[in-house]
């Protein structure tokens, strides 16, 4: 199996003012598509040829450096460009809202568990919104590219919303200010998308 890169589902400038254009175009059509021939590289007349992603993420201990790093580079781009939209933002519906509301309290208390797993996460990385092994909502943040359906990851589960904090995520617009990066991005989340993983996760 040789992995592509997956068409946006917008336009590069459809994020404006959250995300510009130019972040977007590099974004998506350098650094992810940089992970993908990484990939298909390091896992060339091997075993993981043939395996799917999530199948190699499940179990990156045993596989190299480059397939850890760029494996999980292209399942984290390839669920970030999905729970955007150019009509995102806002409150999710019914079921997704009640188990955030049950899990932290309120959403209000959710968003800033969020943002501080994202704005704490030293250097590269992600932060997360799980659905863990015992189906509850759970936030967390990984180094690098690592994500929580690695066997080597301190936070495990399923994703259903990921940040991308790399400083290549947002440095053109927001130079270092990650916590207004941080802050737009709740204007562009697809909830739609992060329900329709929420159920298929439970
Ligand atoms: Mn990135």
């Amino acid at each position: 199996m040789t992995h592509q890169l997956p068409q946006l589902p917008y336009s590069y400038n459809s994020l404006e003012p959250h995300i510009d254009a130019r972040t977007m175009e590099i974004h998506h059509s350098k650094h992810h598509n940089a992970y993908i021939t990484n990939l298909n590289n390091a896992i060339a007349g091997t075993d993981a040829e043939n395996l799917p992603l999530d199948e190699i993420c499940k179990n990156i201990s045993k596989y190299p450096l480059a397939v850890r790093n760029n494996g999980g580079g292209h399942y984290n781009h390839s669920l970030f460009w999905k729970i955007m939209s150019p009509n995102g933002g806002g409150l999710p519906e019914g079921t997704l809202l009640n188990a955030i509301i049950k899990e932290f309290g309120s959403f209000e208390n959710f968003k800033e568990k969020f943002n501080s797993a994202a704005a704490t996460r030293f250097g590269s990385g992600w932060a997360w919104l799980c659905v863990n092994a015992d189906k509850k909502l759970c936030v967390c943040s990984t180094p690098n590219q690592d994500n929580p359906i690695m066997d080597i990851a301190e936070c495990k589960g399923n994703p259903i919303l990921g940040l991308d904090v790399w400083e290549h995520a947002y440095y053109l617009n927001y130079q270092n200010r990650r916590p207004d990066y941080i802050s737009a991005f709740w204007n562009v989340i697809n909830w739609a998308e992060v329900s329709r993983l929420y159920e298929a996760a439970l």
